[in-house]
């Protein structure tokens, strides 16, 4: 059986579960926080969570373990079937993760752990994060899901991006990142009673 290691409090580990759990395939849960200790380098080579077990071995990044699972189990799909629907689909997963997570991740040892952010951080961070999410606002369709009629893996990945980074702004700069995109926003609202997104967060 499939085993999904990381630790619950990763959004990216959240990710990954609710894309098993969307597919509907068996899996167990391990506890394993990520760590730059040689045994769990041969599983994530930058020590990050998630990190999905597999018969063959290890593979690590949520993107990779998304793709793995799609192989494994296409039904449901959660990237179209279509060439061009499959790469817009995956080019708001990249912005979602690249655009605004990343970037809302430079503030996050200030905003959760007590760490500093030099004034020139936090002011390339505000300035990064309003680009980033102008080009998800750009790229959602008007639909129920983030790229139609059909729910794929850019809805997790926006669902699971924007809380984190909406957590960060809001502790940086007391500003509510989704306050201009009220299409995310009630995006965001609609997934959140999703069934897979709930068993995560329960
Ligand atoms: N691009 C990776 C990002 C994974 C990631 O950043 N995981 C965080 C937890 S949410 C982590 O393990 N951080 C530990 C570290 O950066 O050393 C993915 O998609 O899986």
């Amino acid at each position: 059986m499939l085993k999904l290691h990381g630790i619950k409090m990763s959004n990216y580990y959240s990710l990954a579960k609710a894309a098993l759990l969307e597919k509907g395939i068996d899996f167990e849960e391990v506890n394993d926080p990520p760590s730059q200790d040689e045994n769990f380098l041969t599983k994530s080579p930058m020590g990050k969570v998630p990190a999905l077990q597999t018969e063959e071995g290890f593979v690590s990044e949520s993107f990779a373990i998304i793709e793995y699972l799609e192989t494994i189990q296409p039904e449901p799909a959660l990237l179209p079937a279509d060439p061009f629907a499959r790469a817009k689909c995956i080019e708001l997963c990249r912005h979602a993760e690249l655009d605004v997570e990343l970037v809302a991740r430079r503030c996050l040892p200030a905003a959760f752990f007590g760490a500093t952010a030099s004034e020139e951080t936090q002011k390339s961070t505000q300035k990064d994060l309003a680009k980033g999410i102008k080009a998800v606002s750009r790229l959602i369709s008007d639909g129920e899901f983030a790229t139609g009629d059909t729910f794929t893996a850019a809805d997790l990945y926006i669902f699971y991006s924007f809380g984190l980074s909406g957590q960060i702004a809001q502790k940086m700069f007391g500003e509510n990142i989704l306050a201009d995109a009220p299409a995310i926003a009630g995006l965001i609202e609609r997934l959140s009673s999703r069934a897979s997104i709930q068993a995560v967060s329960a």
